[in-house]
């Protein structure tokens, strides 16, 4: 049986920056990924449109001065195949691939109490040791393909936006039917409408967006930016959400209403999910957030043509409650005349039958069906893998009623583990390469203290545990999130998951946090 010091489980930015740090820093490092490439989310989503919500040169790896000189984002907001291209390029530059075990699920992860090490067994069922298990397993990984009646029997194309194909459909003279309004429809849609004969869209809920206005790089603001990469790097994690978002140190309801309006205006020109720092209230002040609500709901009437589907466009929902979309003409799109909107909110899709889909006594017919409706978030594809900790107990069984760990990062009864941007740390509400690269680090100086102490194993305490999830749970509860509408953030997208509010709120306080648990011999945890 192959030994290693660490397992890493996936090769998305996560694991191959785990797989890099830990390497230099002399461990064993083997990654099982189940795809044939690196890039894990940006490897799978592959949709037409597919593009990050962040700035480009935010949304990249900052652990390497030179890599971080040497690469040039072509736009403001990078698109799939350039963020795999960038992936590709940090695997070749760092010769990561050697130690990456491609087309390879881990089935089961199981402690062994008797010399502290964990057996992984992936499903062509080859057995590993290993002291230390990394799950890079993402958070959006697990892709979410509702029971439907009838799926089975559609004779058209079914795809799913998270698990797109390599080979690029062609909607070209197709009836396209599209079911879901989130993030990803919503960067679909405009494309899918000028390539198809006709795409009907399927909304159980309207989902708020802001224009991207992406654009082709700025090259001075590159040049300006890469002169001072680190104190911009620095500056940006001293914020919420690890973000250059100019927050705004006012309470929207300060402002009169033309006052605000002009705010809302600049940032909706300015475009992105900067739209969210407006004012400093807009998540936990009900009053302060309708403003921002009404003024996107005047948008959406100003730019769709008939008011009825103006209507059903404008979210009744908390903005920001659930992500906020990033799009490209996407409300434009509905006054193309061969785009139809279908509301499902009252009346659920009945079945979908061999020829399309049937909706409150109607048949729509299609030749290609797209699922455009999400994840089980960022405890799916960790609960999809048999990990079994102390005693048999598995992690399933733990985390029945909702994830419960301590700092997002380790969970009690499972010694040795560690999840990067696991539930419980700021994860998906922060800049998801900042996170990455703060676990990354924490964790490879926790194995480095371990080693350099003659320690083999490390657990959360049961009370550590226990008071990291009252404190996530505070924290969210002072703010608009956990209650204000349907979102994946709480699982309540998928039926029967426990609904938690899973994130931690606030990326420089959760860093604090962090560093004091390491600066003082690992405070909560058990060492042995
Ligand atoms: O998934 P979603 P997504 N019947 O869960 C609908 C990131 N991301 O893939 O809202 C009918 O947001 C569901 O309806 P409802 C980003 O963090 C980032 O779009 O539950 N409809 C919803 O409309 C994002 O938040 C980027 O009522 C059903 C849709 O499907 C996250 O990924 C781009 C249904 C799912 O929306 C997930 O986004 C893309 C059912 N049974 C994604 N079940 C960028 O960086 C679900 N729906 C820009």
């Amino acid at each position: 049986m192959q030994k290693f010091d660490v397992a890493v489980v996936g090769a998305g930015f996560a694991g191959m920056y785990a797989l890099h740090k830990l390497r230099s820093l002399g461990f064993s490092v083997r990654v099982f990924e189940v795809g044939d490439g690196v890039g894990g989310t940006w490897y799978w989503n592959r949709y037409p449109g597919a593009r990050c919500d962040v700035n480009s040169l935010e949304y990249s790896y900052q652990f390497s001065e030179e890599l971080q000189q040497e690469w040039n984002w072509s736009e403001r907001y990078a698109s799939q195949p350039e963020i795999l291209d960038y992936a590709n390029h940090v695997a070749n530059r760092f010769d990561l691939c050697r130690d990456i075990q491609f087309n390879t699920r881990v089935r089961s992860l199981h402690f062994d109490t008797k010399c502290d090490t964990w057996h992984l067994k992936t499903e062509q069922g080859d057995d590993f040791q290993t002291q230390f298990c990394i799950m890079a397993t993402g958070c959006l990984s697990k892709h979410n393909i509702p029971k439907f009646e009838g799926l089975d029997d559609f004779t058209g194309t079914v795809l799913h936006t998270g698990t797109w194909p390599q080979v690029q459909p062609d909607f070209d003279g197709q009836r396209v039917g599209i079911i879901g309004t989130g993030s990803s429809a919503i960067q679909l849609i405009p494309l899918i409408a000028e390539w198809a004969a006709s795409l009907t869209v399927f909304q159980r809920t309207a989902s708020f967006s802001i224009p991207a206005h992406n654009a082709p790089m700025d090259k001075e603001h590159e040049r300006q930016i890469k002169a001072d990469y680190a104190n911009f790097r620095a500056a940006n994690s001293q914020r919420y959400a690890a973000l250059n978002n100019h927050p705004s140190a006012i309470s929207a309801l300060e402002l009169t209403a033309t006052e605000r309006d002009t705010v809302y205006q600049t940032r909706w020109e300015d475009g992105g999910l900067t739209f969210l720092a407006s004012f400093k209230d807009l998540g936990n002040n009900l009053d302060a957030n309708r403003t921002a609500a009404e003024f996107v709901h005047s948008k959406i009437r100003e730019i769709v043509k008939d008011p009825a589907v103006a209507e059903l466009l404008s979210p009744q929902t908390v903005l920001g409650c659930k992500r906020l979309c990033v799009d490209t003409d996407y409300y434009q799109t509905f006054n193309r005349r061969n785009v139809t909107l279908v509301d499902i909110s009252k009346a659920a899709i009945e079945k979908i039958t061999a020829n399309g889909v049937l909706s409150n006594g109607i048949e729509y017919e299609f030749d290609a069906l797209i699922l455009a409706t999400g994840f089980d978030a960022m405890t799916g594809a960790l609960l999809d893998i048999d990990i079994r900790g102390k005693n048999g107990l598995s992690l399933q069984e733990k985390w029945q009623d909702g994830p419960k760990n301590y700092l997002g990062l380790t969970v009690n009864g499972f010694p040795n583990l560690f999840t990067i941007t696991g539930p419980g740390s700021p994860s998906v509400l922060a800049n998801m390469m900042v996170a990455i690269e703060q676990h990354v680090d924490w964790i490879a100086d926790c194995l480095c203290y371990l080693r350099s102490n003659s320690l083999q194993c490390v657990e959360a305490s049961a009370s550590a545990e226990a008071n990291w999830i009252e404190l996530v749970n505070a924290i969210a509860n002072q703010t608009l999130f956990p209650t204000g509408c349907n979102s994946w953030y709480t699982g309540a997208n998928i039926p029967g998951k426990p609904r938690i509010f899973m994130p931690y709120l606030g990326y420089p306080s959760y860093v604090e946090k962090c560093e004091d648990v390491a600066a003082n011999n690992y405070r909560g945890f058990e060492l042995g």
